[in-house]
């Protein structure tokens, strides 16, 4: 495959820890809950069917059990939202509750959906009002590991805590559900109190250069938790970066393991994780398979600091020799592009801190130097900041579409295009595996083709949320 980014060029390097209290941070750890791998989330479902989900403002400790609590937003007042999981195939029905003081969509990130399920308030739906209610009501085509989000203001609502984990089963699961954990692997900016810092949101500083970047990392909404593995049994161990803009790269020899599948899509065959980063771009996933060995406890380490900061734990019990499964989970199918006849598309990615910026319009007219900080306009696709009237391009069901991103900025990106998985293309021309989410370093360019199987209008845009508000974000039309 592609590097995906270890080491990409223009990785900003802001470290972990508090400032006072960068000491603790590591090495005493916290605590954490031990937890059960699977089923730590439950559900309810309404008479009708439907999972009813609740948006609304929340208490929420995300650093040591002696912190402050930080003023949240919540789905179900809880972090990540509930689990959902449903099999290959069948409906997930999802009633929207909007309890906080502006409008909210939710977007089912990943999944090959119709286009009016799709959540993307503006283009897709228009945001669900205070107080007001959306049902989602939509078929999962294809299994693996997803999750949903908000997706409007995504850049505040997201990273305030508004996701969750979405997965979709295969017909016969290969690991049953002790067996099967769900990681949702969340950057924060922490005060020194170990609330959040809300004061920053927003920061043209931010939107301008890497992102909102945090300080410390959770993993489902815990700092530091603690998971209970037995040895000689194999796990698939499903990653989720829901950073607003932090680019994950873990330790692979702390975890270890065998990569078994990007963005929901499982592979034909394992792949063994070399001894660089496993890198895992703002709203990628990878999924794992572990096979714990007797007396070596795993962890998750970033070590893309100056520091390796550990941030979740797992303890292996027991003995046992590897053990695993006979089979990997079997793969989706999703229609190949068709290179021979395919539609080349050029993105040329401008604007940022240190970079170029040349004319760029917005909401059908030229920015002025003025515009920039009254409108946070700050990066461009094709000279465009944001949505425009007209999509970056229409494409014909069935077509192949040959996507060249030219990353023109001084920054790396998280790509990602709604309602579709593509392939990266090689400089051979050979195909990566499939993703719906690609790095791309600074002065770098990468070509990705899928086939426009899916009609609507699907958003194409930087999962750096606040790039994506600042200009990062366009749109395509399949008809
Ligand atoms: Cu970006």
């Amino acid at each position: 495959m592609m590097k995906q980014g270890s080491g990409l060029p223009g990785t900003p390097k802001a470290e972990f820890g508090l400032t006072r209290r960068n000491l603790l941070a590591g090495a005493a750890g916290f605590a954490g809950v031990a937890m059960a791998p699977g089923g730590i989330f439950s559900v309810a479902r309404a008479a009708d069917g439907f999972i009813e989900i609740t948006a609304g403002p929340g208490q929420y400790k995300l650093y040591k059990e002696d912190a402050a609590a930080s003023d949240l937003w919540l789905y179900n007042g809880g972090l990540p939202g509930p689990e959902i999981r449903v099999r290959r195939g069948e409906r997930v029905k999802v009633r929207l509750i909007n309890a906080l003081e502006e409008g909210t969509s939710i977007h089912w990130h990943g999944v090959r959906i119709d286009n009016a399920m799709d959540g993307v308030s503006g283009l897709t739906q228009d945001p669900v009002p205070p107080g007001g209610t959306f049902e989602y009501d939509f078929v999962a085509p294809d299994a693996g590991t997803y999750w949903y989000h908000a997706h409007n203001k995504s850049w505040n609502q997201v990273g305030r805590g508004l996701y969750g984990p979405l997965i979709v089963e295969e017909e016969e699961p290969v690991f049953d559900r002790d067996h099967d954990l769900m990681l949702i692997m969340d950057d924060w900016r922490l005060n020194d109190d170990g609330r959040l810092d809300t004061e920053s949101f927003g920061m043209l500083m931010d939107w301008a250069h890497g992102g909102r970047l945090g300080n410390w990392l959770t993993v489902n909404g815990k700092s530091n938790p603690s998971f209970s593995l037995k040895a000689g049994e194999p796990y698939r161990i499903r990653l989720v970066n829901a950073s607003n803009a932090r680019i994950l790269e873990l330790d692979p020899d702390s975890i270890g393991g065998q990569v078994i599948g990007y963005d929901g899509q499982v592979l034909t065959a394992a792949e063994q994780t070399t001894t660089e980063a496993l890198v895992i771009g703002p709203a990628q996933r990878v999924d794992l398979l572990v096979v714990p060995e007797t007396g070596r406890d795993l962890a998750l380490v970033e070590v893309s600091t100056s520091q390796r900061f550990t941030f979740a734990e797992f303890k292996v019990s027991g003995e046992g020799k590897g053990n695993p499964p006979a089979q990997l989970p079997q793969a989706n199918t999703i229609p190949s592009p068709d290179l021979a006849n395919a539609k080349r598309v050029v993105l040329d990615m401008t604007g940022g801190a240190m970079g170029r910026m040349g004319p760029m319009r917005y909401k059908g007219r030229e920015l002025t130097q003025d515009d920039i900080r009254a409108t946070g306009q700050v990066w461009a696709f094709n000279g465009i900041a944001n949505l425009d009237e007209e999509p970056l391009f229409d494409a014909a069901r069935g077509e192949t579409v040959l996507l060249e991103t030219v990353n023109n900025t001084a920054w790396p990106h998280a790509i990602h295009l709604h309602g579709h998985h593509f392939r990266i293309v090689s400089a051979d021309g050979s195909l990566g595996p499939w993703r719906d989410t690609f790095l791309i370093g600074r002065e770098e360019t990468v070509k990705v083709a899928f086939q426009a199987d899916n009609p609507g209008k699907w958003l194409l845009h930087c999962h750096m949320l606040e790039h994506a508000a600042a200009g990062m974000t366009t749109w395509i039309r399949v008809t």
